[in-house]
C-alpha cells in the first residue's frame, strides 16, 4: 500500500495498492539517448539566479490511451461454423479459452516480494534453513555457521556480531528450547531492527510543491526510481513536475524526457552543461507558478568522493532556499542494493552532505542479498520509502518489513509431531 499523503484532502486522493496499477508494456527506461527534433530547441540559456524569466517548461502531447481490448474478431466461428455440433470439440475449446485466461490473469498478477527477491536471497535462505534442517544443537558451531550465512548475505559484520552476542547469551541463559527457537528467535531480532524504517514517502499538499531532491552515485536508479515515483504519485491524485537537474551525462536529459512523456508531466530543462542548480531553481520557480503539488529533481550521479560534485549538491540545496526556505522537503538517496557494503559509505558521505531524509534500495531483484537493508538500518534509521525490484512500473514497492522479512527468513512451518 502505498501512502503519499500528510495533510491531502482525502476525497481527491485514493490510497492505491500496487496490485492495481495499470500495466504499462514495458516501463523499463532505456539507457541510450532518445533523440529528437524537440531536443536541439530545448537547449535553452541557462537561466541567471535569482531568475525572473519563464522557466523552460516542456510540456509533453498527453501519452496515448492504454490500447482498449480488441472488439471481438467478426471473423469467428459464424462464418466457419461446422454443419456439426460436437460437444466434445465445444467443451475442448472453453476449456482453452478458460486455460488462456487464467493464463492472461497470471501474467497480469504483480509478482509477489518474496518472487522478486528470489534471486537475491535463495543463497542466504537455502543456507539458513539448511542449517536448522538437521535439528542441529545450540552450539557454538551452530553459532559459527549462523554468522558465515549473515556475513555472506551482506548483513555486514557489526549486524552480525549484535546478533550472534544475543543468541548466545540466551543459549547461555537456556531461554531457547531447540534450534527452532532459535531460528524463531533470529527473524524476530531481524524484524525488530528494520520495522522502525517503514515509513512511506509523505507529501505535504500544502507546500506546492512538495520537493523532492534525489541523489545517489552514477546509476543507482535515480531516474528510473523518478520515473515510477511520478506514475505513483499521478496515480493517487497529486500534480507533478519533473526537474532535469542531470546536466552531466550526455543522455540524462532525454532520458528524463522520456519518463515525462510517458507519464504525462512537465519537465523543467536546459541543456547538457548547464548549472545544475539553475535547472532546479528554473524548476521550482516553475512549479510554485503553476501550484503543482509534488516536484521530482534529478541529480547528476556522483561519487560520494567527489567533493566538488558534492559541493555542487550543496549549491543546489541553497538556491532553492532562495525560493522557498523549506525546500527540499525530502532529501531521496537512492542505493543500489547490489552495491553490499558500499552503500553503507555512501549513506554516510551523502547524509553528512545533504542531510538526507529518506532512501530508496532499488535491483534487490538483482544479485543483491537483501542484507544490507540491516546494516543501513543498524547505523542511519533513515526511513527506507521504497524499495525497487525491478525495472518495471510496478516494481517499485513501500517498505514493509514483515513482507521483507517473510520473503528473506519464511516463517519455519514446525516438523511434523512425531508420536
Ligand atoms: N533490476 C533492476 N534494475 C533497476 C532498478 N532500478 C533501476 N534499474 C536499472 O538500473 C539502471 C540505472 O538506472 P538509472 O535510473 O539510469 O540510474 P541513475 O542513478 O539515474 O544513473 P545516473 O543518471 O547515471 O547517475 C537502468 O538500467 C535501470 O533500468 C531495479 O529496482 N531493479
Ligand atoms: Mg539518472
Amino acid at each position: 500500500m502505498f501512502r503519499f499523503f500528510k495533510r491531502s484532502a482525502p476525497e481527491k486522493l485514493v490510497q492505491l495498492n500496487p496490485a492495481e496499477i495499470p500495466q504499462e508494456p514495458s516501463a523499463v527506461e532505456p539507457r541510450e539517448p532518445v533523440t529528437s527534433a524537440a531536443d536541439q530547441t530545448e537547449a535553452a540559456t541557462p537561466t541567471p539566479l535569482p531568475a525572473d524569466a519563464e522557466p523552460s517548461a516542456q510540456r509533453p502531447e498527453p501519452l496515448a490511451q492504454a490500447s482498449e481490448p480488441a472488439p471481438p474478431s467478426a471473423s469467428s466461428s459464424t462464418e466457419s461454423e461446422s454443419a456439426f455440433f460436437d460437444p466434445a470439440v465445444a467443451f475442448a475449446e472453453a476449456f482453452e479459452v478458460i486455460n488462456a485466461e487464467k493464463a492472461a490473469a497470471e501474467a497480469l498478477r504483480p509478482a509477489s516480494l518474496r518472487e522478486r527477491l528470489a534471486a537475491s536471497s535463495e543463497s542466504f535462505r537455502l543456507k539458513l534453513g539448511s542449517l536448522f534442517d538437521r535439528n542441529p544443537k545450540l552450539d557454538e558451531n551452530l553459532l559459527e555457521e549462523i554468522e558465515t550465512a549473515l556475513l555472506t548475505a551482506d548483513l555486514g559484520v557489526a549486524v552480525t556480531t549484535d546478533l550472534i552476542d544475543t543468541l548466545r547469551g540466551r543459549i547461555k541463559r537456556r531461554e531457547l528450547a531447540d534450534a527452532e527457537a532459535l531460528y524463531e528467535g533470529l527473524r524476530a531480532d531481524l524484524l525488530a531492527m528494520i520495522e522502525p524504517l517503514a515509513a512511506p514517502l509523505q507529501i505535504d499538499l500544502e507546500a506546492k510543491p512538495h520537493v523532492v531532491l534525489v541523489v545517489g552515485v552514477n546509476g543507482a536508479g535515480k531516474t528510473t526510481t523518478i520515473g515510477k515515483l511520478a506514475k505513483h504519485l499521478k496515480l493517487n491524485g497529486a500534480s507533478v513536475m519533473l526537474g532535469a537537474g542531470d546536466t552531466f551525462r550526455a543522455a540524462a536529459v532525454e532520458q528524463l524526457k522520456v519518463w515525462g512523456e510517458r507519464n504525462d508531466v512537465l519537465v523543467v530543462a536546459q541543456g547538457t552543461g548547464a548549472d545544475s542548480a539553475s535547472v532546479i531553481y528554473d524548476a521550482l520557480q516553475s512549479a510554485k507558478s503553476r501550484k503543482v503539488d509534488v516536484l521530482l529533481a534529478d541529480t547528476a550521479g556522483r561519487l560520494h568522493t567527489q567533493s566538488h560534485l558534492m559541493n555542487e549538491l550543496s549549491k543546489v540545496k541553497r538556491v532553492m532556499a532562495k525560493l522557498d526556505p523549506t525546500a527540499p522537503h525530502e532529501v531521496l538517496l537512492v542505493l543500489d542494493g547490489t552495491t553490499g557494503q558500499n552503500a553503507v559509505n555512501q549513506a554516510r558521505q551523502f547524509h553528512q552532505a545533504m542531510g538526507v531524509t529518506g532512501l530508496v534500495i532499488t535491483k534487490l531483484d538483482g544479485s543483491a542479498k537483501g542484507g544490507i537493508i540491516f546494516a543501513l538500518a543498524r547505523e542511519f534509521k533513515l526511513p527506507i520509502r521504497y524499495i525497487g525490484v525491478g525495472e518495471k512500473l510496478e516494481d517499485l514497492r513501500s517498505f514493509e518489513p514483515t513482507e521483507f522479512i517473510d520473503a528473506l527468513l519464511p516463517a519455519r512451518t514446525p516438523p511434523p509431531e512425531t508420536s
